[in-house]
This record gives structure tokens, C-alpha cells and sequence, in this order.
């Protein structure tokens, strides 16, 4: 690098750090239309990262390079990128307001091409170490090749280091052979509360090197080296290196004065120190002191050239979160904001005339010209910004299912993705599966065993090659499809979530499938948030589930998830009772993860199926017999719009059955039993609670729009049904999830569901404990369907018992 380009850069700094602040300030004190709440925890913070993203994103970073930003330097970002032609002033003076830049770098809200969302802290960071895997994952199968491979790089807080998720993920990596991966922290020693512990770098180091990681320790500045090599330098190196992150702060924000004061007291009768202090005026001795490499481009662009490119590489990078705003260091100034005063006399020390806030080349020393130059020759900024879209892959409407007459949903999956495995097809050959540790136990083994295990080094099956029978092949290879991790379930998310953006981050569309027990969803719940918030497309398969697993215990039950599937956005829900079912919703997923089209609502069903999302499947281990029956095209619509009729309801029919799931023989068994006693009683099969759910919402929201036609799918089916019927809901779940049926046309309702902590014991006994057999389900129907009283009822359960 040449003087000339050294200089622009450190322009480029200023302005960045000017344009951030200025962003904030705009949103506060002059936009002011955010109902009273104030924007903190941007400027200090955004401060923090203003050098290091100046050498990235000016100078380091490739077009291929991905990177996770801090949350709160998102105003950092927006300002780089519009620096680069690629944000509109109009976006960051909305800043955090409608339709404006957002307030924590977003992949689907910003325009301004986010690689990686980021908000809830760690997530994105464990991201990028997922996204190089996949990465690997991708050119180890021969695809993307003409490209070059790009590093994923975090920026990270500090603070952000205490969220478990990112250990987990460093384990993984190391397990793994994770390359191309380089996590930056901005060790500022500040969280949001306060000023973190001592010797935290220390910590970190030994754990990166743990792991197998390079790391890089940017601590002094130019200046401090320049000064540490004079007399008395060394003095000042070891004040430095023994002082107190929470002193160290202080004084920051104290300033030269203070430096000077306590410095010579420390000092006392030292002479060659005492002159370097002497030597410094206030202003240049609060420079010197807080010249910390991560605020000293020379130092960051040294480091970051002088890095093994391929190697995991962990910089440390000692920053002061504020730096060069008035509230430099001070421990609360994690929401602090500049007042107007400050503000102002900020403006006034970058030569920003006022009125000339958001002019990209006001008030710099170098001609806007030569800056134009440089920014248009930025490689980063050569990157092409539309999203690389990868051609869908096309999906047979039918998958073949081999059914047996009795059978699980779960074993149905894997039956399925078995015959999957069999074929050389481009389907067969995209799927990519994972799972934590229980690949076995939800069904996926078949399918592992005809498509083997990825690593990117192979390594044999040793009980294979010793010829000891099992009925696992567990052989790893390059061209493996099945993705192992180990139990950590915020792992197998963030991994889901990186398969699942391949399409973007690596221009090529991979279709992945994960698999987990149904209750640790809620483990890696924020992972999950995350993957749909950035819009990556898999498919979650959830096995067993509920109360159904019944000698496995309360401790593997799961209540909520049906809550769960309906309540999270980006994902649609479904809970086959059937294999028939499943692989018509199985067929549908395939496709439906592929989907990028318009924010329409189909007036079919009033569902956006054209957007597409995820997918979750609810499964369960349950034998269930399986029905006889010819898959009619009707049938595979209803069955992805959510509901159909396993009994069509006749004309005077008192009572309804609506089930979800596992429950369906129980469901079956309660209408045939009151079939003697109740007019005409229907049995509904909801194979997905969340799309008639949404449905019907959208359809409400379109009539009161004026659109006075618009019918949802559940209002259709239950159009007919006479007034008076009655309801009865079942499921292993929640039983709020079906509870709203009700209000589709006005009909009395009883929601029967698990509502607490499950036991061991036998199905048969945990159903009639929780109030989801038969017996139940027909004593709900006789309290309020009308008609005579249901013979074949037994006194059911003391009430005190369910729940207990
Ligand atoms: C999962 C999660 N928990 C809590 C928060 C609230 N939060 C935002 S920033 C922050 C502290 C960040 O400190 P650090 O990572 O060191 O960044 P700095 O502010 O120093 O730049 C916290 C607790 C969050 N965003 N996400
Ligand atoms: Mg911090």
C-alpha cells in the first residue's frame, strides 16, 4: 500500500465515523418521529468497529468474502455502503424508522446487500464458521468451482463472546476442519452494562488455539510502538499492559488532563518516562494513549495481509468503544447519545458545514475526485449485489412412499428419503441432511447408509472394514450428503441456516433436510428465529413428538411446538397423522423452500405459497394403520392447505371431530363409537393448524379490505356445517392450537391437548391421563353437541388425576 492510499483511507475513516454518529443523531434529535424512544446503543458501539470496517471493507475484503456485522455497527455499515454507491441517503436518514435502514444489519429488510443478519447476539458469528462449512460442503461436490472460495468473516462484540452458541459452533468447527473463517473481535472491554473482567484476551486466546485457530493480537498502535521504543518507553508499556480495563476507561474519557495527572503520579521519580509524558501535550498525549491497534489502520492492514488466508484466524482487536466521540470509555455510554452541543462541535472539528451533513466528500482533505477514484476501484465494491440465484430444482409431484399397512409417520420419512437415496437424480443428488446426534433415532440411518457421510478428509467405517455386523455404514467422504454434528441443537439451526442460504452465499441451491427430537426444538428456538429471519430454506423434520412417546417421559415430551410452528414466521407447519399425507406435504416442502416469488396472498387459499419458506414437520414413532385410498389431486391440495374430510359431515351433523396427528385412531374410534348416538358426525383431519390458521386470517383481512369473495380453506370446509354442531378438537400438543376453529363459523368448541409435564407409561394410559383417548374425546362431544346421551361412554378420569 502506498502513502497516497493510506491517506484516503484514513479519510474514508473519518467520514465513516461521521456519517454513523450522524445517522443516529438524525433519528434522535432531528427526524424524532420514533414515538419518544431514543436510538442508543449505536454511536459508542458503532465508534468501536469504525477503523476495522474501514480496512475491511475499503481495502480487505474480497466480493466473494461474506461477513457478519456486530448489531449495533450497523449504522457503520450502512455509511460504508453508502459510500460505495450501494445505500441511498433517503434509507439512512429513515434510520430505524419505517421502510429506513435498519437498526441491526438485516438480509431481507436492508437494500443494501447484508450477507448476514445480526441482532441477537452470537448467532451471526456462529453463522459465518457454518457458512464456510458449507462452503467446503459445496466445491467438495463439484459445484461453484469457477469461483474463488471466500472467507466468512464475524465482526464481533466482546461481550458477545459470553453466548454459549459460539462455543458449541467452535467445537463443531474444529471437528470438521473449518477453513476460510475469520472472527474479529472488538475488544473494547465494554458490554452494555459495564466494563467487562480482566484478562478476557487472555482466555480467548488459549481457547482459539484450542480449537486449532491462528489468532492475532492487535494491541498497540503505531504511536504507542513508536513510543514504547524511546526512552522510558518500556515504562509506559508495562503502565499500559498492568492497567485496569476499568481505570484504563476512565481515563479515556477523562482525557489529557487525567492521563497526564495519573501517569506522573505513577511515575514519580522515574526520569526517561516522566520526559515521554513531558514530551506530549494534553491532546497528543490522550492520542497516544488511546492508540490502540484497532483504531490504527496501519496496524489492522498489516495483520490482516499478513494472515494465513485459508486458516481460522481469531484477531483480537483492543478497541474503546466511543472512540473519538465525547463519551469515549465511559462505561454507560452503551445507549449514550451525543447532545446537540456536542454534536455541533463534532460537525465543527470534521468540517462538515451545516447543511452539508450527509455530502459524502464534505469536509475531507483529499479532492472528491481522487476519492471517486479509489472508491470505484474498492474490489469489495466489484461484488455483483443481486443475489446470485440458483436455478430451482424440479420435484415430482409424487414421492414414492412404499406404505405398509401399519406404520409411524417418522419411519414413513425415512422410508421415503430411502427411496430417495436410491435414485441418481439432481433432487437426490442436492438433498443435503444433518442431524445432532440422532440420525439414527429419527429414521435417517437408510438414508446415510446409501449416500455416506461428508467429510472433506474420508475416513472408513472401522467396523465395516472389520467385518462385524451392524446395520450402520458410517463412512465419511467428500461426496457425502449427511452432515453429522454433535448434540449441540443451536448447531444443527445455524447449520440449517447456512445450508439453507447456500443459494445466495455460494450461488448454489442446496435442499436440506435436519433432523431432531421434537422437544429440543426449544434448544435451539433463537437459532431457528434466526434461520427464518434471514430467510434460509430447509426442512425440519421433528421426531418423536408429544406425549406419544410415552415410555421415553416427561423429560422428551414436547407441549408447545405446535404452538411454536403455527406462531414462527418463515416457517410452515404440518403434522401428518399419515405416510400418505406426508409424502404429498414432503413433495410440496421440496418445492416450497425454492420459492422467491411475489408477497402475494393465492386466492385460493389465501396463503403466500409463492414466497416460500421453511418447512417443519411434527412426527411421531406411533404404529398407526395406514388407509387404503387413492391419492386424488383434490386430496393432495387439501392436504397442503391443512384440512380435509376423513368423514364428510352429513347435513344435520351435531358433532365434529377435528384431529391432529398421532391421535387420528383415537379420533376414528370416538366417531364410529358416536356415530350410533349423533347425527351425521364428521371427522376432520388438520394436517397443518398453522396454514389453515393463516389462511383464514388473510382471508378475514382481504374481506375487510373489501375483497368481499375472499374464503380461506377452513371457512369452505366448514361452510355447511349446520349451526348448531358441535367441535371437538384432539391433538398431542397444545390444545390452544385448534382452539380457534371455533371462531371460523361460530361453533361451540371443546379443545381437547396435553397441558402439562408428561410420565412414563403406555399410550393407551398417558391419553386417558391427559385426556386425549377416545372416552375423552367422546364425553367432550356429549357436553356440547346436543342429543340423547352417548352410550359406550365410561366415567372418565378424576379430574384431579390429568396433570397430576
Ligand atoms: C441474545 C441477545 N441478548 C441480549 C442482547 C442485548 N444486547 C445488545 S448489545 C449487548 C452488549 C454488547 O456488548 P459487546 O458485544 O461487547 O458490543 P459493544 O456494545 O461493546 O460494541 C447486549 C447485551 C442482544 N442483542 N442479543
Ligand atoms: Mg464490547
Amino acid at each position: 500500500m502506498y502513502a497516497g492510499e493510506l491517506s484516503i483511507l484514513s479519510e474514508l475513516e473519518k467520514k465513516v465515523l461521521w456519517l454513523a454518529t450522524w445517522t443516529i443523531h438524525h433519528a434522535n434529535h432531528i427526524r424524532q418521529n420514533l414515538d419518544g424512544m431514543k436510538v442508543g446503543g449505536h454511536q459508542a458501539s458503532s465508534a468501536s468497529l469504525a477503523t476495522i470496517m474501514t480496512a475491511l471493507y475499503f481495502e480487505v475484503l474480497r466480493p466473494q468474502d461474506r461477513v457478519a456485522v456486530k448489531p449495533h455497527a450497523s449504522p457503520v455499515f450502512h455509511a460504508i455502503q453508502y459510500l460505495l454507491g450501494h445505500q441511498s441517503q433517503e434509507k439512512l436518514v429513515a434510520f430505524r424508522g419505517y421502510k429506513g435502514a435498519q437498526s441491526y444489519p438485516s438480509r431481507t429488510k436492508d437494500v443494501d446487500d447484508v450477507d448476514f443478519s445480526t441482532g441477537s447476539v452470537g448467532l451471526g458469528v456462529a453463522q459465518t464458521l457454518f457458512s464456510s462449512l458449507v462452503q467446503d460442503y459445496v466445491r467438495a461436490h463439484g459445484w461453484g468451482l469457477d469461483q474463488p472460495e471466500g472467507r466468512m468473516v464475524a465482526l464481533i462484540g466482546d461481550a458477545e463472546l459470553d453466548e454459549g452458541n459460539i462455543f458449541e459452533a467452535l467445537l463443531e468447527g474444529w471437528k470438521q476442519g473449518l477453513r476460510n473463517c475469520w472472527w474479529i473481535i472488538d475488544y473494547n472491554r465494554q458490554s452494555l452494562d459495564a466494563v467487562i473482567r480482566e484478562g478476557l484476551w487472555a482466555r480467548y486466546e488459549a481457547l482459539f488455539r484450542d480449537f486449532g485457530w491462528d489468532v492475532v493480537i492487535l494491541k498497540y498502535g503505531t504511536l504507542l510502538q513508536q513510543a514504547f521504543a524511546e526512552p522510558g518507553g518500556e515504562w509506559l508499556r508495562q503502565w499500559i499492559d498492568n492497567c485496569p480495563n476499568q481505570l484504563y476507561s476512565a481515563l479515556v474519557f477523562q482525557g489529557g488532563p487525567a492521563w497526564r495527572k495519573r501517569l506522573l503520579d505513577d511515575i514519580g521519580d522515574h526520569g526517561a518516562p516522566r520526559q515521554l509524558v513531558e514530551a506530549h501535550s494534553d491532546g497528543e498525549l490522550a492520542r497516544l494513549m488511546t492508540n490502540l491497534a484497532g483504531h490504527d489502520l496501519p496496524s489492522l492492514l498489516e495483520a490482516f495481509a499478513a494472515a494465513d488466508q485459508e486458516r481460522p484466524t481469531c484477531f483480537i482487536c483492543y478497541t474503546i468503544k466511543g472512540y473519538g466521540l465525547p463519551f469515549a470509555g465511559h462505561k454507560d455510554n452503551h445507549a449514550g447519545l451525543m447532545t446537540q452541543a456536542q454534536m455541533k462541535s463534532l460537525q465543527a472539528a470534521m468540517n462538515v458545514r451545516p447543511g452539508h451533513e450527509w455530502d459524502k466528500f464534505e469536509g475531507l482533505t483529499i479532492s472528491a475526485t481522487e476519492i471517486e477514484r479509489f472508491l470505484a476501484n474498492v474490489p469489495f465494491a466489484k461484488r455483483r449485489r443481486h443475489r446470485r440465484d440458483a436455478a430451482p430444482i424440479a420435484i415430482p409431484s409424487e414421492l414414492r412412499a412404499p406404505i405398509q399397512s401399519v406404520m409411524s409417520t417418522q419411519a414413513g420419512f425415512g422410508t421415503i428419503l430411502n427411496e430417495l437415496g436410491r435414485e441418481n437424480s439432481t433432487l437426490a443428488n442436492r438433498i443435503v441432511t444433518t442431524s445432532p446426534d440422532v440420525t439414527v433415532s429419527t429414521n435417517l440411518g437408510p438414508w446415510v447408509n446409501r449416500r455416506g457421510l461428508f467429510a472433506r478428509e474420508a475416513l472408513a467405517d472401522a467396523f465395516k472394514k472389520e467385518r462385524i455386523p451392524s446395520t450402520f455404514a458410517w463412512e465419511f467422504s467428500q461426496q457425502g450428503q449427511h452432515i453429522e454434528l454433535g448434540i449441540a441443537e443451536m448447531n444443527l439451526f445455524i447449520l440449517l441456516s447456512a445450508l439453507g442460504l447456500s443459494y445466495a452465499h455460494h450461488g448454489e441451491r442446496l435442499l436440506p433436510i435436519g433432523t431432531l427430537y421434537d422437544p429440543f426444538i426449544a434448544r435451539g428456538l433463537d437459532a431457528l428465529n434466526y434461520a427464518c429471519y434471514q430467510d434460509a430454506r430447509f426442512i425440519l423434520v421433528a421426531t418423536p413428538s408429544g406425549i406419544t412417546l410415552a415410555p421415553e417421559g416427561g423429560a422428551h415430551q414436547s407441549i408447545s411446538t405446535p404452538l411454536i410452528g403455527m406462531a414462527q414466521d418463515g416457517l410452515a407447519a404440518f403434522e401428518p397423522a399419515f405416510v400418505d399425507e406426508l409424502a404429498v406435504i414432503l413433495s410440496f416442502a421440496l418445492a416450497y423452500i425454492q420459492k422467491e416469488g411475489e408477497v402475494q396472498a393465492s386466492e385460493r387459499n389465501w396463503l403466500r405459497d409463492e414466497t416460500g419458506g421453511s418447512v417443519y414437520l411434527r412426527l411421531s414413532t406411533r404404529l398407526i394403520e395406514q388407509p387404503q385410498r387413492v391419492m386424488t389431486a383434490e386430496l393432495r391440495q387439501f392436504i397442503i392447505d391443512g384440512a380435509y374430510w376423513l368423514r364428510e359431515p352429513g347435513p344435520n351433523c351435531e358433532v365434529v371431530v377435528a384431529f391432529t396427528g398421532a391421535v387420528a385412531p383415537e379420533a376414528i374410534q370416538a366417531v364410529g363409537l358416536m356415530a350410533e348416538d349423533r347425527r351425521d358426525v364428521g371427522l376432520l383431519a388438520i394436517t397443518s393448524a398453522d396454514r389453515l390458521n393463516a389462511g383464514w386470517t388473510a382471508a378475514q383481512r382481504a374481506r375487510e379490505r373489501g375483497l368481499l369473495d375472499a374464503r380461506s380453506h377452513v371457512e369452505r370446509t366448514l361452510a355447511d356445517l349446520p349451526g348448531h354442531c358441535g367441535l371437538v378438537t384432539v391433538l398431542d400438543g397444545h390444545p390452544a392450537t385448534l382452539a380457534w376453529l371455533g371462531a371460523v363459523s361460530g361453533h361451540r368448541v371443546r379443545s381437547l391437548g396435553v397441558e402439562h409435564f408428561g410420565q412414563t407409561g403406555s399410550i393407551a394410559e398417558l391419553y386417558c391421563h391427559y385426556g386425549i383417548d377416545t372416552n375423552a374425546i367422546v364425553a367432550a362431544a356429549q357436553a356440547i353437541a346436543p342429543g340423547r346421551p352417548i352410550r359406550h361412554l365410561k366415567r372418565l378420569a378424576e379430574p384431579e388425576l390429568a396433570g397430576a
